[in-house]
């Protein structure tokens, strides 16, 4: 079962995907099961993209099966005690058009106890900047990035938040593919997360200090 969804995300059977997650739950596969062959699905067409097998409209609507998929089990994955952190802002960095990882980091985020301002896609370092002054009791900003050309965009955002002085307000959590604790301490981000759950969990500590 949990194949068939790995599989129905490579081939992006778009149609297919909600009873495909569907019949995986009801055959007693897991959430989290699901979340992981569908992430695993998103390698491999990586994989296929960089040999060239695929192209980037297949790339596109792959992305968009999962993003189905997800929507399909984010009921099962929210929690009960949305807001009690206060407020996390959460974007991709100018540039980046990549959001499936970001969501899944705003679902878990979410269901850790935070109220999610999304502000999306290719977002610029202002929007940043405003969202957070606009919301004095958000504690957390998340800055995602998937493209190595757009680490320095990433980089860009740190910087005019830190300069805007919104770390008297908040802490900057940075995370995406290309992303390492190393490349976060050196553009003066507060924390560096691999994946959605560690950075729900890192957000909660970050917003209790
Ligand atoms: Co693009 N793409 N893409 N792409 N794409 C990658 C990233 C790539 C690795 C593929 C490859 O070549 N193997 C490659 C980047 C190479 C590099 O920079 N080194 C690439 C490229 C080259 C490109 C284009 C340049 C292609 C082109 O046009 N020639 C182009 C760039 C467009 C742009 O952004 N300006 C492009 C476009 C696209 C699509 C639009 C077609 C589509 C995105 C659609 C969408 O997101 N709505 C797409 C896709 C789907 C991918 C792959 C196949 C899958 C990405 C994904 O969703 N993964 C990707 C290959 C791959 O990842 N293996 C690829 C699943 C997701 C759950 O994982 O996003 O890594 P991820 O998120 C993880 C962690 O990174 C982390 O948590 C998540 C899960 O737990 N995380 C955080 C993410 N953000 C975080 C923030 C945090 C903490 C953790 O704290 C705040």
């Amino acid at each position: 079962m949990i194949e068939s969804v790995k599989d129905v995300v490579v081939r992006g059977k778009l149609k297919l995907i909600q009873p495909t997650v569907q019949e995986a739950l009801d055959n007693g596969a897991s959430p989290d099961d699901i979340l992981d062959s569908m992430m695993a699905a998103m390698d491999i067409v990586g994989t296929k993209f960089q040999n060239n097998e695929i192209y980037v409209p297949e790339m596109l609507v792959a992305a968009k099966t999962m993003q189905r998929g997800v929507a399909t089990i984010k009921p099962l994955l929210a929690g009960d005690a949305v807001g009690k952190y206060g407020k996390y802002v959460l974007g991709t960095v100018a540039g980046d058009l990549h959001d499936i990882g970001k969501n899944l980091v705003g679902i878990m985020i979410e269901a850790a106890g935070f109220e999610v301002i999304d502000l999306g896609i290719d977002v610029p370092a202002e929007k940043f900047v405003e969202a957070v002054k606009a919301n004095p009791d958000c504690k957390v900003v998340g800055v995602s990035a998937l493209l190595t050309t757009t680490m320095e965009s990433m980089r860009n955002t740190v910087k005019c938040l830190i300069d805007a002085g919104c770390k008297d307000q908040v802490k900057i959590m940075v995370g995406g593919a290309p992303i390492t604790q190393a490349f976060a301490d050196e553009i003066g981000a507060d924390a560096y997360t691999p994946d959605a759950a560690s950075a729900a969990a890192k957000a909660k500590e970050l917003a209790s200090l």
